[in-house]
C-alpha cells in the first residue's frame, strides 16, 4: 500500500500472505493509508503480486536492546559511539548525511569508509521492500502503524544484506522520535531520542563497506528478495 497527498508521500507498508488472508489485510492497510499523522491521502494505491514461495528467504530477527536518552543530542552521541564500533573514523560525516534523505523516498545507500552514495537514482534512494514477519496477517491489528515491528524487520533484512555493516535511522513521523541503529555485530540498538518532538524529518541510511563496484548484489537483495523474518517481538521488552 502507498499512499500520498499532492503526490508527497504519506504512507506506505506491504505485507506477505495467503490468498485466504486478502480482504481483510486489504481493508486493514486501507483504513491505515487513511488514519495517518501525516493527513488525509488523495491518492491510495494497493498493488498485489503473486509470490513463488520457493523463493522465499527466511531469517531471524536481530535482537533488540534499548538506550534511553534524555535528549536528541544525547542520541546521537550514542549513534556516534556505535558508528565508532564499526570502525569508522568519519561518524559524524556520516551523521551529517541525513540531511539529504529527507526528500528521499527511499534509503540512502553509503559506501560508510569513503562517504559515496551508492543509489543508482539519487531522489529515489533504495527501498527495502518484499519483506514480512513470519505470520503477521491474523495476529496484526491492521488499522495502525506498529513502527517498532515494521522496523525490526526491515532491518533484520537489510542487516543480512550483501556488504551492510549496519544501518541508521530516524523516523520520519513528526510524533515518532526514537530510531535505532541496527548491525548484525550488536543487533537492533533502539535509541529512544534522536529528533525534537513534533520535527517531521527523518532518514534512513544503508551503510556499505567493500567494492562499491559490487554493490548490485547488495541493490538487488535490498530491492528484490522476499524475506520472512522470524521471532519478531510484537514490542519492546
Ligand atoms: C519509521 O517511521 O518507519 C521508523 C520507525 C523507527 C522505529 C524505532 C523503534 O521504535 O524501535
Ligand atoms: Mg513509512
Ligand atoms: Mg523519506
Ligand atoms: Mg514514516
Amino acid at each position: 500500500m502507498r499512499a500520498s497527498k499532492s503526490a508527497e508521500h504519506i504512507s506506505g507498508a506491504e505485507k506477505i500472505l495467503n490468498e485466504k488472508e486478502l480482504d481483510t489485510n486489504i481493508m486493514a492497510l486501507v483504513q491505515r493509508a487513511l488514519h495517518h499523522t501525516k493527513g488525509q491521502p488523495d491518492l491510495i494505491n494497493i498493488k498485489i503480486e503473486t509470490v513463488d514461495a520457493q523463493k522465499i528467504e527466511y531469517i531471524d530477527a536481530l535482537p533488540v536492546s534499548s538506550i534511553d536518552v534524555d535528549s536528541p543530542a544525547q542520541g546521537q552521541n550514542i549513534l556516534l559511539e556505535y558508528l565508532k564500533k564499526l570502525g569508522l573514523r568519519n561518524s559524524s560525516s556520516i551523521i551529517k548525511k541525513f540531511k539529504e534523505t529527507y526528500a528521499m523516498r527511499g534509503a540512502m545507500l553509503l559506501n560508510a569508509d569513503t562517504l559515496e552514495r551508492l543509489e543508482p537514482n539519487l531522489d529515489r534512494g533504495i527501498r527495502a521492500t518484499y519483506m514480512d514477519a513470519e505470520h503477521t496477517a491474523l495476529t496484526d491489528n491492521g488499522c495502525c502503524k506498529n513502527h517498532f515491528q515494521e522496523a525490526v524487520i526491515l532491518a533484520s533484512k537489510v542487516a543480512n544484506a550483501p556488504n551492510i555493516i549496519a544501518e541508521i535511522c530516524i523516523s520520519d513521523d513528526p510524533d515518532y522520535v526514537t530510531g535505532y541503529i541496527a548491525s548484525k555485530k550488536f543487533g537492533y540498538v533502539r535509541i529512544t531520542k534522536l529528533k525534537k518532538d513534533g520535527c517531521p524529518y527523518g532518514g534512513r541510511i544503508f551503510l556499505y563497506r567493500g567494492r562499491s563496484g559490487d554493490k548490485y548484489e547488495c541493490i538487488d537483495y535490498l530491492e528484490k528478495q522476499h524475506v520472512l523474518v522470524r521471532s519478531v517481538p510484537s514490542a519492546p521488552a
